[in-house]
């Protein structure tokens, strides 16, 4: 738990003690409080699974490039994939926030991870859920520095969480050590609550947040040679020089940067001779498995790092090599996350469950798979604004294949009030995804997307940004300590090379998209406007 947190829990449990005992929390509900108009003569259960930095390359229900991931396939085989699914603030903590207020980031409160704590006071979609008669549960990662409120049931991981001997912050407030590899116990849990713990006779939303993908990649012991003779494809664009791109040039994820992508801790190639930035890091993680697991890492691990130091690569080798071993770990994590997901879907066709339950697969954001170099997040360049979502469906509902419309994390809170029958709350910021689900394509849908990314200076030092994206184009202004502005054409170049900005013949289009970010950023209500007014 980070000291911030442990501040925070100590307190929160001083002040709100009726919330470790599962009582009413007094909180800030509006006009909205009346009963629900229940839609259903039997009310839908909601089964939410989010993953931590799962992107759509990685997901071949997406693309079939790298891997095969046939239980998140299978989400989306008896549902939809939504082929224009994005985030609203490519970062864990913000990510979270939005979805589960339906509102972008400047009015939830929760802008990164590095400052913010959540003001859970504030209204969300499990509370008005609670309202409406549901059970509720979370189990896994939170992220919101302060403490779930409306859940009847959480069980959460502190920060991050860990790969393995998890630790796990329950509701009495003692934070326990469970065995086993995270995403295993996460899902057991969520199984045990929904089979043995819910009151089986209101319908219930349960949140399965997982750890996995998220740095440094740790997979399970059964997982940890898989993958291992396999050769990713480079992207064509590793090799990126950023030219025409400020922000990207001082951004500090790149894969071939030993002081980005750190050899010992996100590569594993353990040396006592060498030291590195996140040495330290990689032991913690190490120390924390039990010695049939260390047993299994080592006997996999110890011959690559012996062959690796062996070789001594260099320039291009040693990026291309770089690039190879975090893609196998990566992929190894992914593999248990999709069987993961294969027995939640077992789970609820056994307990009957699945005819009158939504299912919905997700990610906090996407990610770079070594597109530009890179790998992290936080852009608002396409791999990491994106994120993967299925959907599927329950009983009655018809519609199959992709859903086209452009659709965003803060989508997801209106889309389960309505679900549930209850109506979109006036402050909510996102649009229900029900009439898209009922094969339904509403005129006045939203023909463009907003965008704002606060957290810098940090980690990675991505800077600040917001930005609006149409069918075809996106515009970008990078503030704070920089003042640039970036356009792009996506039909012409979907990698974001060529920045076309202030280029001789772009003057109509940028107008446009001038006008599109101010109507945004006021429909949206962001303050940033009032620092950065757009003239036209
Ligand atoms: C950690 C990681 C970063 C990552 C952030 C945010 N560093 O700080 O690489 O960008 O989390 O990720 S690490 O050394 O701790 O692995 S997020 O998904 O939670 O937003
Ligand atoms: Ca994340």
């Amino acid at each position: 738990m980070t000291s911030r947190q442990n501040e925070y829990l100590k307190r929160q449990l001083g002040i709100f003690a009726p919330i470790a005992a599962g009582l009413c929390v007094p909180m800030a509900m509006n006009a909205q409080d009346k009963a629900p108009e229940k839609t259903n003569e039997k009310p839908l259960n909601i089964v939410y699974i989010m993953t931590d930095d799962h992107t759509m390359q990685m997901m071949s229900a997406y693309d079939t490039r790298h891997i095969e991931t046939p239980n998140l396939d299978r989400v989306a085989a008896d549902g939809v994939r939504f082929t224009n699914s994005f985030v609203a603030n490519s970062l864990s903590g913000p990510s979270r926030a939005c979805m589960i207020t339906g509102k972008h980031s400047h009015k939830n409160g929760f802008t990164d991870n590095e400052n913010s704590v959540f003001d859970n006071t504030q209204p969300t979609f499990p509370k008005y859920l609670q309202k409406a008669g549901y059970e509720t549960a979370v189990i896994g990662k939170w992220h919101l520095e302060s403490l779930p409120t409306g859940f009847d049931h959480w069980e959460i991981v502190p920060g991050q969480g860990d790969y393995y001997q998890p630790r796990f912050i329950q509701m009495t407030g003692d934070t326990i050590i469970r065995k086993g590899y995270l995403t295993n116990v996460v899902t057991d849990l969520s199984i045990d609550w929904m089979e043995n713990q819910r009151n089986k006779e209101k319908p219930f939303c349960i949140l399965i947040h997982h750890k996995a993908i998220h740095r440094n990649w740790m997979p399970d012991t059964m997982y940890m040679d898989l993958y291992e003779d396999k050769v990713f494809d480079l992207p064509d664009n590793f090799y990126d020089d950023y030219e025409g791109r400020e922000a990207a040039k001082t951004a500090e994820m790149q894969i071939a940067s030993p002081h980005d992508m750190d050899i010992i801790y996100d590569l594993k190639m353990w040396n006592p001779d060498v030291n590195t930035r996140l040495k330290g890091a990689h032991r913690a993680i190490y120390g924390r498995m039990d010695s049939a697991q260390r047993a299994k890492y080592d006997a996999v691990y110890n011959p690559l790092i012996e062959d690796f130091y062996s070789k001594n690569l260099e320039g291009k080798e040693l990026a291309e090599w770089k690039y190879q071993r975090y893609m196998r770990d990566y992929a190894k994590v992914v593999k248990s996350l999709d069987d993961n997901v294969g027995r939640v879907l077992d789970y609820l066709e056994e307990a009957g469950l699945l005819d009158n339950t939504l299912v919905v697969y997700t990610s906090d954001q996407g990610f770079y798979m070594g597109e530009h170099g890179w790998f992290d997040k936080r852009f608002m360049y396409e791999e990491s604004f994106s994120t993967p979502l299925v959907m599927r469906l329950p009983e009655g509902f018809d519609r199959r294949g992709d859903i086209t419309e452009f659709v965003q994390n803060i989508d997801y809170a209106p889309t389960f009030l309505e679900i549930a029958g209850v109506e979109k709350p006036a402050d909510m910021q996102g649009e229900s995804l029900l009439p898209l689900l009922k094969g339904e394509h509403p005129e006045d849908w939203r023909t463009d997307l907003y965008y704002h990314f606060y957290e810098y200076p940090a980690e990675h030092a991505v800077k600040r940004h917001y930005g609006v994206r149409d069918d075809r184009y996106k515009l970008i202004h990078f503030y704070n300590d920089i003042d640039t502005w970036e356009l792009y054409d996506l039909q012409e170049d979907p990698r974001e090379m060529n920045n076309i900005y202030g280029k001789p013949g772009t003057e109509e289009i940028t107008k446009r998209m001038m006008k599109k970010l101010k109507e945004n950023q006021e429909k949206y209500d962001d303050p940033i406007r009032e620092k950065y007014p757009i003239e036209l």
